[in-house]
């Protein structure tokens, strides 16, 4: 699969749609300059969660990078928040709780320091933080101490505005029951083990409820496992970067455009609630032709305009196909054609 190699291509792309429309010049300079707004826009991700959880696994399977290494184990001496920027695109790796009480309150103070950060522009530095939880364990309650006491009490006063900026996967739902009612051959859940991490996702969403009155819903996923000369194979990652993408900023979810994995294997394996990648392409055709277009004129020919743009836009969410049966072909004639 083509992969996206220039990684301010979406961008540029849009340059040049500008350049060669026949736009009056004067609404060319309107959306060139939004382009400009864009282009500066950085997303910030905080990914936390207890050592083991999968936070290397989970930054390496969704992003076109091998930044991060898997397994490698933790000195909670030294242990730091480490910061993998992948242009526009900022990720925040950042031990959980767990390590004993020293580098948990250490590592508390490290996140909730991040947290008050702001950036050049006075707007909280952190747009997300994406908490993991380890699905194979059944003692999560450091991480509801991470969640309910130091992460959703350090995102802001208003509730609305803490649900937006925090978003809780279980990973590792594969091995939720020890590995019994995973499908091996078709790396996926049987019911058993569905109902399970359905029961799973509501008693996290209950717990952090009570704890802290906000009401979000958490989604499970696998990273999948990878052994040496074997091949990473997620579950749900798609609808898990669906759900990242939902929680960005509409001006800056042109971010993941360059930067998703260009392995297809990453998004093979899903559930069927939802078509992810149509809805990914919706959201950064959106971002283009609510944020690129603000205050032109450019009358009903958006999708003409920008043509290169929509490919691309269009490469980059066709890989993420998931198992909605026939469905594939259907989602490129929408992606072409926008
Ligand atoms: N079975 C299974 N193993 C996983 C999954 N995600 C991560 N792992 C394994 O869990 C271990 C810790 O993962 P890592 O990404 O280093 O966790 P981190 O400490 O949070 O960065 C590694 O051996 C991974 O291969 C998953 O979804 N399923
Ligand atoms: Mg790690």
């Amino acid at each position: 699969m083509e992969s996206v190699d220039n990684k301010n291509s979406i961008f540029k792309e849009m340059e040049e749609d500008i350049y060669s429309s026949k736009l009056p010049e004067i609404e060319k300079q309107k959306i060139l300059k939004n382009i400009l707004k864009l282009k500066e826009q950085k997303i910030n991700i905080m990914i936390t969660g207890a050592t083991g959880c999968g936070k290397s696994s989970t930054i390496n399977a969704l992003f076109n990078t091998q930044v991060a290494k898997v397994g490698v184990g933790v000195d909670p001496e030294t242990m730091e928040i480490t910061k993998y920027d992948l242009d526009n695109l900022v990720l925040w790796d950042s031990p959980g709780l767990g390590d004993g009480k020293e580098a948990d309150n250490r590592h508390s103070k490290n996140i909730i320091k991040k947290l008050a950060e702001c950036d050049e522009h006075g707007n909280a530095l952190i747009d997300l933080v994406l908490v993991l939880l380890d699905g194979s364990t059944r003692d999560l309650g450091t991480s509801y101490e991470l969640i309910n006491q130091v992460i959703i009490p350090n995102l802001g006063e208003n509730k609305k505005n803490k649900r937006d900026r925090i978003l809780v996967a279980i990973n590792q739902c594969d091995v939720a029951m020890k590995g019994r009612y995973w499908n091996f051959e078709e790396n996926k859940p049987e019911p058993t083990l569905i109902q399970f991490l359905d029961d799973k996702v509501e008693s996290v969403r209950k717990r952090i409820k009570e704890g802290t009155g906000v009401d979000i819903t958490p989604i499970y996923y696998s990273a999948g496992f990878k052994d040496q000369g074997e091949e990473q194979r997620p579950y749900n990652l798609s609808k898990l970067l669906y759900f990242i993408i939902q929680h960005t900023p509409k001006e800056k979810r042109l971010a993941y455009v360059n930067n998703i994995s260009d392995k297809d294997e990453m998004w093979k394996d899903s559930d069927d609630l939802k078509d992810y990648s149509t809805e990914i392409k919706q959201s950064f055709a959106d971002t283009v032709s609510e944020c690129a277009a603000d205050g032109a004129d450019v009358g009903e020919d958006i999708g003409k305009i920008f043509g290169k743009t929509g490919e691309t836009i269009g490469r980059a969410a066709g890989r993420i196909i998931g198992t909605v049966a026939g469905v594939g072909k259907a989602v490129w004639n929408v992606i072409t054609s926008w």
